[in-house]
């Protein structure tokens, strides 16, 4: 995790918030997901802010860890490519200090542009978000690092009408493996066109013959009429997708038995806590309004690392 600075009020942002950002409930929201999260994990590795990085508390964007391997991406704004260094040294300084621990480096290297924001492994597959952050080359070097390993690297477009998405995951999240919570709006049903055509060539999961691939138009029709229930589908026969009404609740943290979820919105928890109920999974609720003003999501804050031994 990242420390906030108190420049944070400079973050970039998609558009202004109508309430400008309350600096002291942002360092209170921060402090709560800091003391969840350490509560959750076995331990926090936290790197100082830094006042010229308004936006250096969205850590996931500037590093990856997939098993073994630890990737420094390249974020797509220029003005976030100081936050990286600082980053790479922590996780270089971290298994320096612990040589029996296994992990492999990577760095994205130029052209290429990748922001942690538009990466998500769905359990089997790693979806890479193609926005205004993130471009082919990152998809590329992705693929040449993980696809040796066996993880399937998909690239998909993320188009929003609204301007509202800034990246993959601010529509999109793994609750569970093969198992993906999507925003119920435009630009979440354009995500779900966009990745079941390419997960189906790019794994060679099968469809099951019989059930017919579910169009758009089903899909909003079933999740409205259902009002606050859980609407799951199975597009293809491993991948289960759950629709949420609110976008910001789209982009949950999974974190062993825990599921994290934004708090606030009572139709989506209705949802999220249906599926937690369902897996036996505890849900946590956390205000973090404040960050979201910057277009951060729940995830943001945060890079899990499973370390192997
Ligand atoms: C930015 O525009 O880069 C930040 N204000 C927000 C980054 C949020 N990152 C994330 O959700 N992964």
């Amino acid at each position: 995790m990242r420390e906030l600075p108190r420049s944070f009020l400079d973050s970039l942002k998609l558009h202004p918030p109508p309430v400008p950002i309350d600096l002291q409930k942002a360092y209170e929201q921060h402090a709560a997901y800091t003391k969840l999260i350490q509560q959750l994990v076995g331990a926090v590795v936290l790197v100082p802010a830094d006042e010229n990085c308004p936006d250096c508390v969205f850590i996931e964007d500037t590093l990856l860890s997939l098993g073994s391997h630890f990737i420094i991406t390249r974020p797509g704004a220029p003005e976030r490519s100081p936050e990286v260094q600082p980053v790479k040294l922590t996780v270089e300084h971290f298994f320096k200090d612990r040589p029996t621990l296994q992990a492999s480096m990577h760095e994205i290297q130029a052209p290429a542009t990748l922001d942690g924001g538009d990466v998500m492994f769905d359990g089997a597959c790693l979806w890479v978000g193609l926005t205004d952050r993130t471009n082919e080359g990152g998809v590329q070097q992705l693929k040449a690092i993980l696809e040796p390993c066996g993880i399937p690297v998909v690239g998909i477009k993320v188009l929003d009408p609204d301007g509202l998405t800034l990246h993959l995951k601010s529509l999109v999240s793994a609750i569970g493996d093969r198992h993906v919570l999507v925003a119920d709006n435009v630009a979440g049903h354009t995500l779900i066109e966009a990745a079941t055509s390419k997960l189906k060539i790019k794994t060679g999961v099968s469809t099951d013959a019989d059930a017919p691939e579910p169009e758009m138009s089903d899909l909003t029709p079933k999740a409205r009429s259902q009002g606050g229930q859980t609407c799951s589908m199975t597009v293809e026969s491993t991948l289960r997708i759950t629709l949420i009404p609110d976008q910001l609740c789209a982009n949950v943290l999974r974190i062993g038995n825990n599921v994290v979820m934004q708090a606030g919105f009572p139709a989506s928890e209705v949802i999220i806590r249906g599926i937690c109920h369902e897996q036996g999974l505890a849900l946590h609720t956390l205000d973090m309004s404040e960050l979201a003003k910057a277009d951060g999501a729940l995830t943001c804050c945060s890079v899990l690392a499973r370390i192997l031994v």
